[in-house]
């Protein structure tokens, strides 16, 4: 995985504010086959000190009145509550199936590993986890300050159940009811939900844990003197902390703190980071031959609720890799909280990222096997090796085809709600392309990659050609077995996205 893969950001710039053309055939499909009714597991593996929280605020026609059977083409039942579909539902009941999986709660599964480590290095942090996730768009964006046309936001980059309700897609959509639950420092594990790409460090569903810490301004004098004694520890590790600057012109301290004590919270963050960092991987560094001391890198970022920003990535197998974003909590999240007398820290970091590389687990889809080969590997508190028990042959199918012709953005429906801001709209999205893929191939696609595209100079026709790489994780496919799922595939990109196969 290269660090610029590993950049997929929610974050990101994004020139692709495509508006979804699935949405309109998905809410068709949806209404005909029906859903699964998601069952909610509010169980926890780990620790008594884990909370559930449900910081859900559903819109509700008739909650707990409402039976399966009364799931129409109008509204989805989900988790027992019923959610109006409108234009902007674009939630494919393969990823709703995915809702009670709850990876980092299975006990002696990789990703529940690793959340179980992190919070035995974080002691003193409460461990939430929430009951859902399905949040408000307030909570996911509004509230953290996300503008009206962030890129986030579009259809073909989120999973929306309505206008008002989605999937999250980042644990920070509840910094703002846990702050505002008077916790001061705590972790929050959950699954969050992004339409994306598809190869081997992309999936749909993916999880984070949020962390976070701040102090009352009382506190804030005891914060030079614990980091004075958390430098010296790390000082004593074999870890090369490459570090630019702690703020600068582009990454400012915010206008109402004192530039001293946001100093002393970035400085905390860094050592609270560099120390689990090292924690995780430094052991995995000593079982190797390699001599060099672990390499970890702070980068300047942007996040719409913190500043000063960074992301950090560790060097590994000879790659960079992004693990986690984080800085200075904004204060008007802390102020939105009701807890205004406060500052502090948050980060957010991808398990899978680190759980790949800490256990070399090659492949994303591999978390989501019920293979007993795969899971029958790993064990509470143990980073053990994991062994390929077989790799199958892949097969691959070619795709060539005409884009359709640009719309006129007046006929794209729903390009206003959309976000506001969102114009010159474009009617093919590749995420949209991936998402029909994966409906259809489920866990059987490993990657789907661009591998050519022109423009005919005397039409103007765009034209694409993609390669879709079958391999099942568990066993031998057939090529008639790749075939149909080949044909259903572009069966639904005809149907769905009007493209012409050539
Ligand atoms: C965020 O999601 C921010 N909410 C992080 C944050 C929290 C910033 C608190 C500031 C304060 P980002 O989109 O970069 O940022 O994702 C955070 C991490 O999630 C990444 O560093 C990466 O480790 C992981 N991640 C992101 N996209 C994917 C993906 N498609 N698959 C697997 N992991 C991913
Ligand atoms: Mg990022």
């Amino acid at each position: 995985m290269t660090s610029q893969q590993a950049g997929s950001s929610l974050y990101r710039i994004c020139s692709r504010k495509g508006l979804s053309r699935i949405l309109c055939a998905e809410a068709r499909r949806q209404s005909t086959r029906g859903l699964s009714h998601a069952t909610r597991t509010s169980c926890s593996s780990s620790a008594i000190r884990t909370r559930t929280l449900d910081f859900r605020r559903p819109y509700l026609i008739g909650r707990g009145l409402a039976t399966r059977s009364e799931t129409s083409a109008a509204a989805q039942m989900i988790e027992g509550d019923i959610y109006p579909k409108d234009a902007w539902t674009n939630t494919p009941s393969s990823i709703l199936a995915k809702l009670p999986r709850r990876l980092h709660q299975q006990q002696n599964h990789p990703i529940s590993i690793l959340r179980n480590l992190i919070e035995a290095h974080f002691r003193d942090f409460s461990a939430i986890s929430p009951a859902s996730a399905i949040v408000t768009t307030h909570m996911n964006f509004d509230e953290l300050g996300f503008p009206a046309d962030h890129p986030g936001r579009s259809l073909t980059d989120s999973y929306y159940l309505n206008q008002t309700h989605m999937l999250r897609t980042h644990t920070s959509a509840h910094e703002v009811e846990t702050f505002r639950a008077g916790h001061d420092k705590w972790l929050l594990s959950a699954d969050v939900y992004r339409r994306d790409e598809i190869d081997s460090s992309h999936y749909p569903v993916f999880h984070q844990m949020e962390g976070a810490r701040v102090w009352t301004r009382d506190q804030l004098p005891e914060l030079k003197v614990l980091n004075a004694k958390m430098a010296e520890e790390l000082a004593a590790c074999p870890l090369v902390i490459e570090d630019i600057s702690i703020s600068s012109d582009s990454n400012p301290y915010q206008a109402q703190h004192d530039p001293e004590v946001a100093k002393e919270i970035a400085q905390n963050l860094k050592h609270s980071l560099n120390s689990m960092i090292f924690q995780l991987f430094g052991r995995l560094k000593a079982k190797s031959t390699d001599e060099e001391p672990l390499r970890v890198r702070w980068i300047e970022a942007f996040f719409p609720f913190t500043t000063p920003s960074y992301e950090v990535e560790v060097f590994f197998n000879g790659e960079w890799l992004e693990i986690l974003g984080c800085g200075v909590v904004q204060q008007k999240t802390l102020d939105n909280a009701g807890v205004p007398q406060k500052m502090g820290w948050a980060f957010g970091l991808g398990l899978e990222r680190i759980a790949m590389i800490l256990f070399s687990i090659p492949d994303i889809r591999l978390f989501w096997s019920e293979d007993t080969r795969f899971l029958r590997q790993f064990s509470e508190g143990q980073i053990n090796t994991f062994k390929p028990y077989s790799k199958y042959p892949p097969c691959y199918k070619d795709l060539s085809f005409w884009l359709p012709e640009e719309k006129n953005p007046k006929e794209a429906r729903g390009a206003k709600a959309a976000g506001g801001g969102m114009t010159g709209v474009q009617s093919f999205h590749e995420n949209d392309f991936c998402e029909i893929v994966r409906d259809v191939a489920g866990d059987l696609i490993e990657s789907v990659t661009l591998i050519d595209e022109f423009t005919n100079k005397k039409t103007g026709r765009n034209s694409k050609c993609y390669r879709l790489n079958y391999r099942s994780m568990d066993r031998s496919l057939l090529n008639e077995e790749v075939n149909a799922l080949q044909d259903q595939v572009i069966q639904r990109l005809v149907e769905e996205l009007q493209i012409e196969p050539r």
